[in-house]
């Protein structure tokens, strides 16, 4: 079993171009995160930063979206190429807990958040955010991230947002428990164990 859980994707279609560095830390890592994230939409940034920094990912991701139409397609492409970085990084998933699940306040805001790696892919989001925008990013479009993510990640996540009157921190608590929830669910349990019934996930 390697140690090092990375991967490096590159994505290029007529709407995006991404480039994704991801590398998978543990509860007790030490070692330090390395963050830079450029997709040309800072909420955006700012929410994947904030799943980096939670989860204790080092991340890269650089894209060059046609921003020039709307926020769709580079919203939803990083969320994808991100979701492919985390699978192939994870490799076969032996030895960790699987499930995570976490709640994470911001202020009057609170979230809930509950994952299985479980290679199936599912996505249970609700956030209640009322703006039409943060920022340059559509609030329409933070669910539909969430959801890209778990499709490409190939894991069932259910999202909730339980509390909170301002948007920006209802989405931010939501990322945070997204990413403490995958921190403990991809953590090693010290066995080589697939971790389902089946033998296979
Ligand atoms: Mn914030």
């Amino acid at each position: 079993m390697s140690n090092e859980r990375s991967a490096t994707i590159a994505r290029k279609t007529n709407e995006t171009d991404i480039r994704v560095s991801l590398q998978i830390g543990s509860l007790d890592s030490a070692s330090e995160q390395t963050i830079d994230i450029s997709t040309g939409i800072g909420f955006l940034d700012h929410m994947y930063h904030a799943l980096a920094k939670h989860a204790k990912w080092s991340l890269t991701l650089a894209c060059t979206g046609d921003l020039h139409i709307d926020d769709h397609h580079t919203a939803e492409d990083t969320a994808i190429a991100l979701g492919m970085a985390f699978k192939q990084a994870l490799g076969e998933p032996r030895g960790i807990r699987r499930f995570g699940h976490a709640y994470c306040p911001l202020d009057e805001a609170l979230s809930r958040a509950v994952v299985d790696i479980s290679g199936r892919p599912h996505a249970v989001v609700d956030l209640g955010l009322r703006r039409e925008m943060i920022g340059t990013l559509s609030c329409e479009m933070i669910p539909h991230v969430l959801m890209s993510f778990a499709t490409a990640a190939g894991i069932t996540l259910h999202v909730d947002v339980l509390k909170g009157d301002n948007d920006h921190h209802r989405a931010e608590s939501a990322f945070k428990a997204l990413a403490v929830a995958i921190r403990e669910a991809v953590s090693r349990t010290g066995s080589n164990d697939v971790p389902s019934t089946k033998g296979v996930l």
